[in-house]
């Protein structure tokens, strides 16, 4: 279950190697027991009293249950970091909109990069494996979570992944579930969060949706070849982002038109494992001579 909306159901969670026949688990069933008390007084206001009054009444249990999924997620997380560490790989995870180019820009990233850096992809969505066969004709090791009701990845799943993938040295990226709130809160065990925001979804995403930007390593601004068409403020967008976090670059891309690519190939590049000055300080490295 997701402690941010209350939504999903892990059990739903599935693993799913592209290429290779899977078998499903689970049943479909989709009956819900759905037995609220909805006292409606029949004014125009449907979805009041009994959901209300279980968001009052559970707020306290709620902020509970909160911190202990979350403090697990976090322990998994730093022992998914410390096993990517051990094998000289870290990950990177990519948050956005649904729509707003992940797999485009790793797909490129993956054909343009991929003979300078060792790259694989954890991919996350709802439902079908359609962005794990792009990555995968793109040419990079790839395996599909598909995570049913469930609105972002957790650490559980992507050390799931990670011991299917078992990934060489070098990078693992981690394409997250379409969401620009939950996904926010979970630590996958990266070492890069790439929060990604395309030009057609307005400049106020950054104060609407601060707690992801806040938790950014770099901002990418996706889709400018359509910045013409479309009325956003550039200005207005990075300076709310530096508002928000100062230690996030903004780097401005098209993944369709190339436009900006380079940059964020030197970003990533540098701060692959045994590349660049700033790139993470491992703690098996932090000893040797
Ligand atoms: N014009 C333009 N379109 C783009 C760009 N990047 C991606 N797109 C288009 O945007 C649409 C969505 O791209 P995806 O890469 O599938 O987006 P995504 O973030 O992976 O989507 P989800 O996995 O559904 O969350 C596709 O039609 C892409 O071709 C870009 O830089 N410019
Ligand atoms: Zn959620
Ligand atoms: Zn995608």
């Amino acid at each position: 279950m997701c402690v941010t909306c209350g939504c999903g159901n892990d059990q739903n969670t599935r693993l799913i190697e592209v290429g290779r026949p899977h078998s499903h688990g689970h049943s479909h069933s989709h009956s819900h027991d759905h037995d609220h008390d909805h006292d409606h007084d029949h004014d125009g206001h449907v979805f009041a009293t009994g959901h209300e009054y279980l968001a009052t009444v559970a707020t306290t249990e709620t902020l509970v249950l909160e911190e202990r999924v979350l403090a697990k997620n976090d322990a998994l997380a730093e022992a998914n970091r410390r096993w990517l560490h051990s094998r000289h790989a870290m990950a990177v995870n990519l948050m956005s909109s649904p729509g707003s180019g992940k797999t485009t820009l790793l797909e490129r990233t993956i054909r343009e990069l991929g003979s300078t850096l060792t790259m694989s992809v954890i991919e996350g969505d709802q439902e079908t494996t359609f962005d794990a066969e792009r990555i995968r004709a793109a040419g990079a090791p790839v395996l599909q979570i598909n995570t049913g009701a469930g609105c972002h990845l957790d650490a559980v799943m992507v050390e799931t992944a990670l011991r299917t993938l078992d990934p060489a040295r070098g990078i693992v990226l981690i394409e997250n579930v379409g969401n620009l709130v939950c996904p926010a809160l979970f630590d996958l065990g990266e070492d890069v969060r790439v929060v990604i925001v395309s030009v057609t979804e307005g400049a106020d995403k950054p104060l609407k949706y601060p707690h992801i930007f806040v938790s950014a390593t770099v901002v990418l601004l996706n889709k400018v070849d359509l910045l013409p068409y479309v009325d956003f403020d550039v200005q207005s967008f990075e300076r709310d982002v530096v508002r928000l976090n100062a230690n996030a670059p903004v780097l401005p891309v098209s993944a369709t038109r190339g436009d900006g690519l380079a940059a964020w190939y030197t970003w990533l590049s540098r701060r692959a494992p045994g590349r660049g000055s700033d790139r993470p300080r491992f703690r098996d490295e932090s000893t040797a001579t």
